[in-house]
């Protein structure tokens, strides 16, 4: 038998949607299942849509086929170690240099090579073999530049394994939207011709009416916000459910389009517009039917209310955990200027009992130490020795909730010369409990002496052991600030801590209300510049560019936001549950 061999190649003409009719290869495969060894192996880097490796991409593609299959069912043997040849019988799924000793053409992804028994017009193997020479990839939205997307790719090959060819090239060539059209494109699902073609080739023989294509009946909305304004991008679609939905921006003078991790549904809120949200919004809405895209909807960014120096952070807090070892909370902070500043440094424990946490920690003790690694001074019973009436005047005056008397929560009123500090917070207990870092400026405002971060490192483990900043913007305007939420960086010299969460995500909130948040601080890559600059006109360290392929990491987050006057908290926690030590970071933005 002569195998037959289909290709597909990498760019083409793109193809309006009209009348549909698949093309077959004139053969099925007999009904049962059909069995394909995955056989793609590990990739180099962590895949962009969270894949665990080359055959989770493929199995993912086999799964769309087989919602549309009846009579056989496509069956994967993932990490298969079969014989790899061309007429063993055995359909190899392998990316490889040569098509079985054949050179890949330059134009040529990947192409699957089939033998059919001619008497039965049943297939007796069909290999896919992936054009190893190529970069690939794993992503969702349009194709990106230089880059690969093995899933549609698969998608397409899979196609031919199961016996559909190429509509355009048909005779008489077809004009039809399909995966299985020759070249690949920003379509990355099946159409409802490709569906089409399955069920006449795989029907289970009661067929109901084929699934119709998401149509938009509510496009997303083009709009100009000011900074610290609120967008809501939507989009509503009838047709064939369930729908999914995916959206991509495309940023100002960027080239091409990236996800939005968090941007899953209908609708997505960005609480607070900032400048680097200018772009376009598109939805993509999936179905059985297949997939629709939105228009893309811009979003102009004006300026808000002028920034203003004045702008002070009054009091800059962190909660979180507090356990033996590295439970500690270490927070950091700095003090700018040329004269000494009045600062109060507080740890509440009890006292977080009466506002409702549940496990707070009994007896917090709060160490103050200098840059030089020197203890200034230390506190577990913020009344005791005196120093009741002086820090409890201070605490009303700048508006801190009271401590009882008696009380085990610690205070320390303390003048500190221009330089970086470190307070640790380690608990007596050794069940340990969460507990609140505060450093007030004792002073009043516009001193010309500030409190300019503060930096907190604690342990985090699922959704309760999570890191809190609170930060008090108080002032006439709005001010710029720097959040960052570390773990990947801390695996690294110069911190070298093994114990760092490997993938931390930040989410900013007002009172209850989710203003934004970032996963990884490349997302999305247009923002990356003004993160690097505003690091370094704070003096905050750079943050790994990459991703540790070796530990698997995600990327530390970050935002760069511009804030009116209220109260914020920032929540660090692990991307996934992960657990592990991070570190959570305010700066003012000079
Ligand atoms: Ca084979
Ligand atoms: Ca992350
Ligand atoms: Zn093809």
């Amino acid at each position: 038998m002569t195998p037959r061999i289909l290709r597909l190649a990498a760019t083409g003409a793109g193809l309006a949607a009209a009348a549909s009719a698949y093309d077959t290869t004139g053969g099925t495969w007999a009904s049962g299942d059909i069995v394909l060894h995955l056989q793609l192996g590990r990739p180099a880097t962590p895949l962009p849509d969270g894949a665990a490796d080359w055959n989770a991409v493929a199995a993912g593609a086999l799964d769309e086929w087989n919602a549309q299959l009846g009579r056989s069912r496509l069956v994967p043997v993932p990490d298969s170690n079969a014989e790899v040849r061309n007429g063993n019988r055995i359909n190899n799924v392998v990316l490889r240099p040569d098509v079985f000793g054949t050179a890949f053409d330059s134009r040529t992804l990947a192409v699957t090579i089939g033998f059919t028994n001619r008497a039965t017009a049943r297939f007796t193997e069909q290999d896919v073999v992936f054009n190893s020479n190529l970069t690939w990839s794993s992503y969702r939205g349009p194709l990106r530049a230089g880059t690969r997307d093995l899933r549609r790719v698969a998608l397409h090959e899979f196609g031919h394994v199961l016996g559909l060819d190429h509509p355009d090239e048909a005779t008489p060539p077809q004009t039809v939207s399909a995966i299985m059209n020759s070249t690949v494109g920003n379509l990355e699902a099946l159409t409802a011709d490709d569906i089409a073609g399955a069920r006449a080739l795989y029907t289970t023989g009661s067929s109901g009416p084929l699934p119709t294509l998401p149509v938009i009946v509510a496009q997303p909305q083009s709009r100009t916000v000011p900074v610290g304004g609120s967008y809501t991008f939507s989009v509503t679609a009838t047709g064939s459910g369930p729908f999914t939905y995916a959206w991509f921006f495309r940023a100002d003078g960027s080239l091409f389009a990236e996800s939005l991790p968090f941007a899953i549904g209908a609708s997505y809120t960005l609480g607070s517009v900032q400048r680097g949200d200018a772009g376009t919004y598109t939805a993509y809405v999936r179905g059985p039917g297949g997939l629709t895209l939105s228009n893309a909807a811009r979003l102009t960014v004006s300026s808000g209310p002028a920034l203003t120096p004045a702008t002070q952070l009054a009091n800059l807090s962190t909660r979180g955990r507090v356990e033996g070892g590295v439970g500690v909370l270490i927070a950091g902070l700095a003090v700018t200027g040329s004269a000494p500043k009045s600062v109060l440094v507080r740890a509440a424990g009890p006292a977080l009992a009466g506002v409702g946490v549940a496990d707070a920690l009994p007896g917090p003790r709060l160490r103050m130490v200098g840059g030089d690694g020197r203890t200034l001074a230390e506190n577990e019973a913020w009344d005791a020795a005196g120093a009741g009436p002086a820090v409890a005047a201070a605490a009303q005056r700048l508006g801190a909730f009271p401590f009882a008397a008696g009380s085990r929560d610690a205070a320390l009123l303390l003048t500190l010369a221009p330089g970086t500090y470190t307070a640790v917070i380690a608990g007596g207990d050794p069940r340990g409990g969460t507990a609140l870092v505060e450093v007030y400026d004792a002073e009043p405002a516009a001193t010309g002496r500030r409190l300019v971060n503060i930096a907190t490192r604690g342990w985090i483990a699922g959704e309760t052991h999570v890191l809190i900043a609170g930060l008090v913007v108080t002032g006439p305007g709005p001010r710029t600030y720097l959040i960052r939420g570390v773990g990947p960086t801390l695996l690294r010299p110069p911190f070298n801590l093994a114990e760092a969460l490997r993938d931390p995500q930040l989410e900013l909130f007002r009172g209850e209300t989710l203003l934004r948040e970032n996963d990884d601080w490349d997302t999305p890559l247009n923002g990356m510049a003004a993160l690097r600059a505003a690091a370094a006109a704070t003096g905050a360290f750079a943050l790994a560019e990459t991703r540790d392929n070796f530990l698997r990491t995600g990327l530390d987050g970050a935002m760069l936001v511009t804030l009116t006057p209220g109260n914020y908290t920032a929540k660090l926690s692990g991307f996934g549950g992960d657990a592990g030590v991070g570190l959570i970071e305010v700066y003012e933005v000079p």
